[in-house]
């Protein structure tokens, strides 16, 4: 079959073998994402026309204003992967505690747990910009036949048997792997179809693109100050070009294609960073690992840092190999 004609699903069951456990609750997840994905990518579409955007009222754990369309893609994710009886738990970024799920016959045998930010860069939704969804899939560690416990989301990124992601931009595409590479599916929104669009992506080792909030400079640490201004220096090939959208999927799914670096680095108003580790880095990390990038938090692998809480937060450095190593080595040499 021509790569293009094939679609997600038919990709997923040609390659099963893929998954090193079992392969027909990978198809099941990765239907309840797609399903879902395609309701919210729909929602999203619609955002302007309809009276759906602006802030809800409520905040979320960590603070911040929650969108309407948030709540709905918390939703909808939450009630997919429920109602197919699939997974044991799911945290998402939306929810301050983990949620236990019930499989077949009320009991606790499902093996897979998912944490997932359901709708990643909502600040952008107001202003029409893509927004994403951003997903991880572990295998329990607690004895099957119990309740999950908390352990079985604590787990290393380096322990992910999927991740993915979903941009809901001028297509919606998913983008995923299961740690055989990476593989990106465009919808047909006419039919409700996603196809094989981007087969095995690769993300070029040098870029010229870096992808900062350079408005917080001030605040970065010098080693990051260093490299935003080695970024800029007329040598080689540079001056790089500054391309920040504020969502990250699509800033690095941008980067993974064309080359280049997205860093979200601690800085003295963040002294953790922003970005959640479990929700958010260690799928990107996993991915762009998979395409041949590189992802740090300045000092370690984002996939060994071993995870103490769910909202945990911390320096993100992902994209191209060479040029994260670079990034490192300006933060070893500003200590
Ligand atoms: P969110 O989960 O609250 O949407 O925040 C995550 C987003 C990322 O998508 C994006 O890269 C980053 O926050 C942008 O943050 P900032 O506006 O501070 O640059
Ligand atoms: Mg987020």
């Amino acid at each position: 079959m021509q790569e293009k004609n094939r679609t997600l699903g038919e990709f997923i069951i040609e390659n099963q073998e893929d998954f090193q456990y079992s392969s027909g609750e990978l198809s099941r997840i990765f239907n309840s994402i797609k399903l879902a994905s395609k309701v919210v990518s729909y929602k999203v579409n619609k955002a302007g026309l309809v009276d759906i955007v602006g802030a809800v009222g409520a905040k979320n754990i960590q603070g911040e204003d929650q969108q309407k369309l948030d709540v709905y893609a918390n939703e909808i994710f939450i009630q997919t992967l429920t109602n197919r009886e699939i997974v044991c738990g799911i945290a998402s970024e939306e929810n301050d505690d983990f949620i236990t799920i019930k499989g077949k016959d009320n009991g606790n045998n499902n093996k897979y747990v998912i944490l997932i930010d359901p709708l990643d860069g909502s600040s952008n939704i107001d202003v029409n910009v893509s927004v994403g969804t951003i997903f991880s899939v572990y295998r329990r560690i607690s004895p099957v036949g119990n309740p999950v416990q908390l352990e079985d989301f604590l787990q290393p990124g380096t322990a992910q048997v999927a991740a993915g992601y979903v941009i809901y931009g001028t297509s919606t595409m998913l983008v995923y792997t299961t740690g055989q590479g990476v593989n990106g599916f465009t919808l047909n929104p006419a039919i409700g179809t996603f196809y094989l669009s981007h087969p095995k992506m690769k993300c070029p080792k040098d870029g010229l693109i870096y992808s900062v909030n350079e408005g917080n400079y001030i605040h970065f640490p010098q080693g990051v100050k260093d490299y935003i201004k080695y970024c800029q220096q007329e040598e080689e090939d540079r001056p790089y070009s500054s391309r920040y959208i504020g969502s990250l999927a699509s800033d690095i799914h941008r980067n993974l294609i064309k080359g280049g670096v997205y860093l979200y680095p601690t800085s003295c108003k963040a002294v953790k960073g922003k970005l959640r580790l479990l929700y958010e880095c260690n799928p990107m990390a996993f991915i762009i690992e998979q395409a041949g990038g590189k992802a740090s938090d300045g000092v370690n692998r984002v996939l060994e840092i071993i995870p103490t809480s769910l909202h945990e937060r911390t320096a993100f450095f992902s994209g191209s190999y060479n040029m994260v190593e670079k990034i490192e080595d300006c933060i070893h040499k500003a200590y």
